[in-house]
């Protein structure tokens, strides 16, 4: 199927003057269709469409990443084919992708923009519910610009229901807003870690503009000139812009409020605090000098602050750059090249679109089967909140063995309902059909701040060591959907403590797992 390129850009260029003037009216705090007079637009995150103007809704809503309730039902792909950068980050090792997005120590297989083209509509024929193409290295998209545009503009002309995405560290992106509307790339990330080039000096020891290179605080400075007018250019043009930042406690955490409200004044939509991987053998400086990443605790309590400003980002997975798949998911070694190049490719939209119906159905089925349970929290008077983590495989239910899961969803409970947090990522506690005591500790360590933990099913030893953590195993909700059980169990909690069954204690903090992002 092709598309009109003329027709298509003349479309493109109306809706883009109606969703800049919502993303203005954001930017203004009036909000565009905003909840609870907050004046913040919300993500969609729970609601659905409900609380978002239609034009918003149209491109967030099957976004895995720019809507974190579309992220339980819908995949999307990177293509690693931009290997090339123009500016080094202290928690970066160049041998392994671009830690902007992933995490580090992954490597990922490069590929031509033809070869990239042939592995989307693969994996669309593959994976019906995959919606979205990113290109997010391995180095950075924008100083390798001809190959990027180049896989743009074949999805473009063969596969126009795939929404294109781009990550970038936004040196380069004034330069290309023109090219990125032109082959309707709608949704675009730039990682701003700071807004101030004394703390950019931290972080940034050079980059390469113009055939020069640029040291210290002069380099900070012109990036984040070039991000600041690449993320203003591109609001302007309608196009939904995401703000990567990475939290570097003691260089930029507490900063990061003040580049909160930096791009939330320039009309970015969504902003993602990743928190900093680092450890020694990923060889990047910051894992050289000891720099620590964040606790799950003080990644959250970042969040937090900055919630009451704009849209946060909570369920990044800090993906590779040839991730494929949901994003708690990597289906990526089922993609490798010699694979899709002896793979038959039956790119149906039609069937897509049938498929992709089913998945919204089911969506719905959830959303109604969260609100009914909702209702009956009605009248609850508590401030009690806790947190629980839950394994599961996708579709927003709780369908994960215990000993199966790679990563845990984190929600937080309250009399307002069950609201995703974040995830933590952890090592298989089940291998080879054996527990593993090592494993255990460290998904416990990983979850310690959470009150219970659903499963759709878990064996005696990890149930005992759990309690004795003071960590509720439960796997009454096994394939039940995650909201509508999260909110039972919440209710049931409060008459315990009412009964003085139980005694509400304020649990402690929780690690990030740094080893758990090693593997790919
Ligand atoms: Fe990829 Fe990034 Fe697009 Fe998503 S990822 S280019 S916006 S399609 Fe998503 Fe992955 Fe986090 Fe990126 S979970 S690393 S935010
Ligand atoms: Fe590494 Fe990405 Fe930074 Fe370039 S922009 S140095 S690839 S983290």
């Amino acid at each position: 199927m092709m598309y009109d390129e003329g027709q298509a850009i003349e479309i493109a260029d109306d809706a883009a003057a109606s969703v800049a003037s919502i993303l203005q009216q954001v930017a203004d705090h009036k909000g565009c269709g905003t909840s609870g007079g907050s004046g913040k637009a919300s993500c969609g995150s729970a609601a659905g469409s409900g609380d978002l103007a239609p034009e918003i809704w149209e491109k967030v809503k099957n976004h895995p990443c720019y809507s974190e309730e579309a992220h339980h039902h819908y995949a999307r792909m990177h293509v690693a084919v931009a290997p090339a950068c123009n500016i080094q980050c202290n928690y970066c090792n160049r041998k392994y992708d671009c830690a902007n997005e992933s995490r580090p120590g992954v490597v990922s297989e490069k590929l031509t923009p033809e070869q990239a083209a042939k592995k989307v509509l693969a994996v669309a024929s593959t994976i019906p519910q995959m919606t979205v193409l990113g290109i997010a290295g391995p180095g950075d998209p924008l100083a390798n610009p001809a190959k990027t545009f180049k896989t743009f503009e074949l999805i473009y002309n063969t596969a126009p229901d795939i929404k294109l995405c781009l990550s970038t560290n936004g040196l380069m992106l004034p330069d290309h807003v023109d090219t990125i509307a032109k082959y309707n790339v709608d949704h675009v990330t730039i990682t701003i870690n700071m807004v101030d080039a004394d703390i950019g000096a931290k972080i940034y020891p050079w980059v390469f503009y113009q055939n020069k290179r640029y040291t210290g605080r002069e380099a900070a400075q012109l990036l984040t000139d070039r991000q600041l007018l690449g993320l203003e250019m591109l609001t302007a043009r309608g196009i939904l812009c995401k703000v990567n930042s990475v939290m570097i406690p003691g260089v930029n955490d507490k900063h990061l409020v003040e580049v909160n409200r930096a791009v939330k004044s320039r009309g970015a939509f969504l902003h993602n605090i990743m928190p900093l991987i680092s450890a020694p053998e990923h060889g990047t400086v910051f894992g050289l000098t000891g720099q620590r990443g964040p606790t799950a605790q003080e990644l959250k309590a970042l969040q937090d602050s900055c919630e009451g400003e704009m849209n946060m980002m909570r369920h990044c997975r800090q993906c590779r750059a040839d991730a494929v798949g949901l994003l708690g998911e990597d289906r990526s070694a089922e993609f490798t090249t010699d694979k899709i190049m002896a793979m038959e490719v039956d790119y149906d939209i039609d069937s897509r679109k049938a498929y992709q119906e089913k998945v919204e159905e089911e969506r719905q089925a959830k959303v109604a089967a969260k609100e009914t349970e909702l209702e009956t929290l009605a009248g609850e008077l508590s401030d009690v909140k806790i947190l629980i983590a839950v394994a599961t495989k996708g579709g927003g239910r709780v369908n994960e063995h215990f000993g199966h899961a790679k990563e845990f969803q984190i929600y937080e409970l309250s009399t307002a309902g069950a609201k995703f947090v974040g995830h933590r990522r952890v090592d298989l506690y089940c291998q080879g059909g054996f527990g593993d005591e090592d494993s255990l500790e460290s998904v416990i360590r990983a979850i310690n701040d959470c009150t219970a933990v659903f499963v759709a099913k878990i064996g005696g030893c990890p149930k005992s060591d759990l309690q004795a953590a003071g960590i509720d195993p439960v796997d009454q909700f096994a394939h039940e959907f995650i909201e509508q059980s999260a909110i039972s169990y919440f209710k049931e909690y409060l008459n315990r403590i009412r009964n003085g069954e139980v005694e509400h204690i304020v649990r402690g903090d929780a690690d990030i797992r740094q080893g758990a992002f090693i593997a790919g």
